[in-house]
């Protein structure tokens, strides 16, 4: 009907791609005009990137636009972009009176905490921190005054949010309902997906980050500034080493509760201690506990679980002046070359199929403790969502390394699918 005339409309629209920077500096100590502009951009980009997603659900290959999981996901983005679109526009007397009390050509840049031990790395920071991609730039972002806005801008902020919060919950299932989907998928055709569905998939995954970036922004900007090193999500001094120590603590405890061991193989840490930069921790964290739970299962399922000592997973962190990698490496037995496609496809799981019926597991699809599930192709995308990457090198026979790569140099913009 005409909201389909609507959709193929918005999907015509490039999306507009956000770096880690823009994000904070649009997210510094916002006043309620800034968030109201922050809202706007939204407004009008995620109808726009919701679009995109629906028309290529709409085009997946092979019927699988018509299995009822791939339904199911594209009626939650239908519904949620009908909602953004008929949410209303900000008035015209409101926008007015924002732009009153907007203070125009304001070129002055707050410092951000991010400095480098490289002088070289420093001036790049500089020289690129005030960048903004022109329409962002020339109509989403003004210094505002913020005295004499009147109320319906925070009102109008706060209806928003929750409209925001609203589809963020909507869309809390649709990893797992895709990967039911992928299930049936395989049992009906009893054939492996294609290479044209798992970049589909990759595609919709990092565009679904990237969108859930921006909506826990956005939500997260309107609540009372948590901590002075928080901009939403981000820290802009993510300890590096606190965020490995806790993830190390986290894998372990998993670990050891689900082979109900005695000693739970021992993570070495070698990290610069106070070594910090600008990320979300919860991603960081999301990756280091999948790549210390892989390693942990191989460790343990070479050594068995009764076994008196396991040999240790070490992590290394090194600084670089572009990139912050982390390597863990255990010595599992490693992946044969073979394998090592299948390690990032999301149709290669040793999860049971009860696992994924919703009845069970309705939050977050996991495999017991850590299989060759989601765990791996998610992180990828998690790391390449910022710029950074996850690579695996194996020796199979010995071991496994993850290299965990970071972007430390946080301009470069949202990969869009
Ligand atoms: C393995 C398999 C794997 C995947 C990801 C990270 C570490 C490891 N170790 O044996």
């Amino acid at each position: 009907k005409e909201l389909a005339t609507k959709i193929a409309h918005f999907a015509r629209f490039p999306q507009t791609g956000v770096s880690l920077r823009q994000m904070v500096e649009f997210g510094q100590n916002p006043s309620q005009g800034t968030l109201l502009r922050a809202a706007q951009f939204l407004h009008d980009e995620l109808p726009v990137r919701l679009a995109h997603r629906v028309v290529e659900l709409d085009s997946l290959p092979d019927n699988l636009n018509q299995m009822p999981s791939v339904l199911r996901v594209k009626r939650m983005y239908i519904e949620s972009f009908n909602e953004l679109i008929n949410f209303p526009r900000v008035p015209d007397r409101i926008k007015t009176a924002v732009k009153n009390a907007t203070v125009h050509g304001s070129t002055e840049r707050r410092q951000l905490p991010e400095s480098h031990a490289n002088p070289a790395v420093n001036e790049i920071i500089a020289s690129t921190s005030s960048h903004w991609i022109p329409s962002i730039q020339h109509r989403y972002h003004y210094e505002v005054k913020p005295a004499e806005l009147p109320v319906e801008v925070s009102e109008y902020n706060r209806s928003f949010v929750k409209a925001l919060e609203r589809i963020k919950r909507r869309h809390d299932p649709v990893v797992t309902t895709l990967a039911h989907g992928v299930v049936e998928y395989k049992q009906l055709r009893k054939k492996p997906l294609d290479t044209s569905v798992q970049h589909f998939l990759d595609r919709f995954y990092l565009s679904r980050i990237g969108i859930r970036m921006l909506i826990g922004q956005q939500i997260e900007l309107n609540q009372h500034q948590k901590h002075p090193d928080y901009v939403g999500v981000i820290c802009t001094n993510t300890k590096v080493a606190d965020i490995i120590q806790d993830a190390i603590d986290n894998a372990r405890f998993i670990c050891g509760d689900y082979y109900m061991l005695m000693n739970t193989p021992e993570i070495e840490l070698h990290c610069p201690k106070h070594l910090s930069f600008m990320y979300v921790p919860s991603h960081l964290h999301h990756m280091l506990f999948e790549l210390l739970k892989n390693s942990l299962r191989a460790v343990v399922e070479l050594y068995g679980d009764e076994a008196e000592s396991y040999p240790p997973i070490k992590v290394v962190v090194a600084e670089g002046s572009e990139d912050i990698t982390i390597k863990i490496s255990d010595e599992g037995g490693g992946i044969p070359r073979s394998a090592m496609n299948h390690v990032w496809t999301y149709m290669y799981t040793t999860a049971q199929t009860p696992m994924l019926d919703p009845e069970f597991d309705q939050s977050d699809f996991k495999a017991p403790l850590a299989g060759f599930g989601y765990g791996l192709p998610l992180s990828r995308l998690y790391a390449r969502y910022f710029g950074g990457d996850l690579k695996l090198i194996s020796m199979e026979g010995y071991g496994t390394d993850a290299y965990l790569h970071l972007s430390r140099l946080s301009d470069n913009e949202e990969p869009l699918a």
